[in-house]
């Protein structure tokens, strides 16, 4: 750890040791990383920082599904707020934002300049740059939230940090979830060594979480299994598409986890299969902006296409291994033509 990491801990310190009344917070589409790292901060400080009277937690709509599956995280449905007015955001000393950017991440229309008396910490993992100024901002770009957490209080706390059953759970919990069984990029020696550390102490059960994470909720089974319907194979890169028939059910939630579900699992295991694309309808709020119809998400592994050249001309854009653009098209197949039409022009180079 180097001194500039070990000056911000001090800080984290402080910035505790003189609140009373704390809030934490986390994205939207709370996921099981961000539900687990923001109950192990909450379990963490009550036990060890008796100064603060009150910890709150205030999370927006919606809770993802997969948290639901997993016992561990249910606490975090008491938490949900469900209207904006009720987040009294000035009157906390300090606010928490854990497995996020930063405020506006978390409550996309409130006004940070309001909150000059509060102090704001960031705690993440995700390789974004927060988009207004933080009393302090932790991030070494662990592989989960939970990681970033556990590590940092055993560096402040050391020997007083007395881990409990249920947080060395969430800790395994949030690594595996966000690594998808602790196989990401991200993943690092600190990973496997927590990972050592409480596999006996408390037992969580590694591939139940993997799938758990993965798992498609029923009201997105029908997209999944059109999605699988239409899938085509070309050359070296396969796609699919939504059939504009169903592309009528807006359905936001199920197209979006029917989609995530094939880009991140589907796609990857075909023999001779790199990279590929996913049209469906776009979501909501631009469904009657025509312009804006047909949503394409691209993902490639390892870099095998640049993807990101395909949806910026579009307009669109992303980076090296996934990337996402509208395209105009009076049905889903015109849309996958158009695309496709693009993908040879680039070829053809
Ligand atoms: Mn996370």
């Amino acid at each position: 750890m180097n001194d500039y990491h070990k000056l911000k801990l001090e800080k984290l310190n402080s910035i505790l040791k003189s609140s009373e009344e704390i809030l934490l917070t986390t994205h939207p589409n709370i996921d099981i990383d961000a539900a687990a790292s923001i109950l192990l901060f909450k379990s963490i400080i009550e036990n060890h920082y008796k100064n603060i009277k009150k910890i709150d937690i205030k999370v927006l709509k919606p809770l993802s599904k997969h948290v639901k599956y997993i016992e561990e995280l249910s606490e975090i449905e008491k938490y949900i707020v469900e209207d904006k007015n009720d987040l009294k955001l000035k009157t906390y000393d300090s606010i928490f934002v854990i497995d996020a950017a930063d405020l506006l991440n978390c409550f996309a229309s409130i006004n940070i300049d309001e909150l000059n008396d509060t102090r704001i910490v960031v705690i993440d993992h995700h390789d974004q740059t927060p988009l207004h100024k933080l009393d302090l901002y932790i991030n070494d770009l662990a592989p989960a939230a939970t990681q970033q957490i556990y590590l940092d209080f055993r560096e402040v706390l050391n020997k007083d940090l007395v881990i409990t059953e249920l947080q060395a759970k969430l800790i395994q919990i949030g690594i595996i979830s966000d690594s998808a069984g602790l196989i990401t990029e991200r993943v690092n020696k600190n990973t496997y060594k927590i990972m050592a550390e409480f596999r006996d102490f408390a037992n969580v059960d590694p591939q139940g979480i993997v799938i758990n994470s993965y798992m498609i909720p029923r009201e997105a089974n029908e997209f999944f299994i059109n999605f699988v319907g239409n899938l085509k194979y070309r050359d070296g890169f396969c796609y699919t598409y939504i059939s504009d028939e169903l592309a009528e059910v807006k359905n936001e939630e199920g197209i979006n986890l029917a989609r995530r579900y094939f880009t991140d699992v589907y796609l990857k295991p075909l023999e001779g299969v790199n990279w590929g694309f996913v049209v469906r309808n776009s979501s909501s709020e631009r469904f009657n902006d025509t312009s804006k119809k047909w949503y394409v998400s691209f993902r490639t592994l390892h870099g095998n296409k640049d993807v990101k050249e395909i949806a910026e001309e579009f307009n669109g854009g992303g980076h090296t291994l996934a990337a996402a653009c509208y395209v105009e098209a009076p049905s889903s197949l015109k849309a996958v033509d158009t695309v496709l039409n693009v993908i040879k022009k680039l070829d053809a180079r």
